[in-house]
């Protein structure tokens, strides 16, 4: 009587002989070509953003600290502060001018109005930490990195009442964090909120 054969194990180590694995479909090439093809794609339209996409910061950008533009901001609004909306400041800078807007937990400050037509240089920049941009609702997004000022040139095309929205998760408060734009219209009249829902 002849030993019972020993059972052939694998350690993980040593590649199983001949050919063990099924050989790819023509679907799966097909699948896996048309993602490699529109990995290249993509791959492409980063640099061609970057250079005709026109989603590049318009202006200027320098390097600043929140201590320095805090201030800047201040004196901003010292200057040109026609009134105060529950206690935040609102400021109205003639056309051409710059514009100062700061972002901090949990507020954007302070609230611009602005006439419609008009160009500005806006500047944004944020006291602490991350902050998104966002202006609600037309569609601008915009990332605002502490320690940056963002000297956006700016136009704005409709009058209106404006709500800036903080797209970038700043802590406990950030969906509180909404500012305020209010655009006049070229005559220098501020819309009612009624006449726009029209
Ligand atoms: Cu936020």
């Amino acid at each position: 009587m002849s030993p019972a054969p020993i059972p052939q194990t694998h350690t993980g180590l040593d590649s199983p002989a001949g050919v063990w694995w099924t050989p790819a479909h023509r679907a799966e090439k097909l699948w896996v070509g048309i993602a490699f093809a529109w990995c290249l794609v993509l791959f492409a339209m980063m640099p061609l953003w970057h250079l005709k996409g026109g989603q590049n910061p318009s202006g200027i950008r320098r390097r600043t600290d929140a201590t320095a533009y805090y201030k800047r901001t201040q004196e901003f609004i010292k200057q040109y502060q026609v009134g105060t909306d529950r206690g935040m400041p609102v400021v109205e800078p003639p056309p051409g001018s710059d514009v100062y807007l700061a972002g901090m937990t949990f507020q954007w400050t302070p609230i611009l109005r602005l006439r419609q037509g008009a160009e500005y240089t806006l500047h944004i920049s944020s006291l602490d930490v991350n902050h998104g941009f966002s202006l609600f609702p037309v569609n601008v997004n915009f990332q605002v990195v502490p320690g940056y000022d963002y000297g956006l040139r700016v136009t704005p095309t409709a009058a209106g009442d404006f709500r800036i929205i903080c797209n970038e998760f700043c802590g406990i408060g950030h969906h509180t964090m909404v500012g305020r734009v209010i655009v006049l219209d070229s005559a220098g009249r501020e819309i009612a909120r009624s006449e726009e829902a029209r």
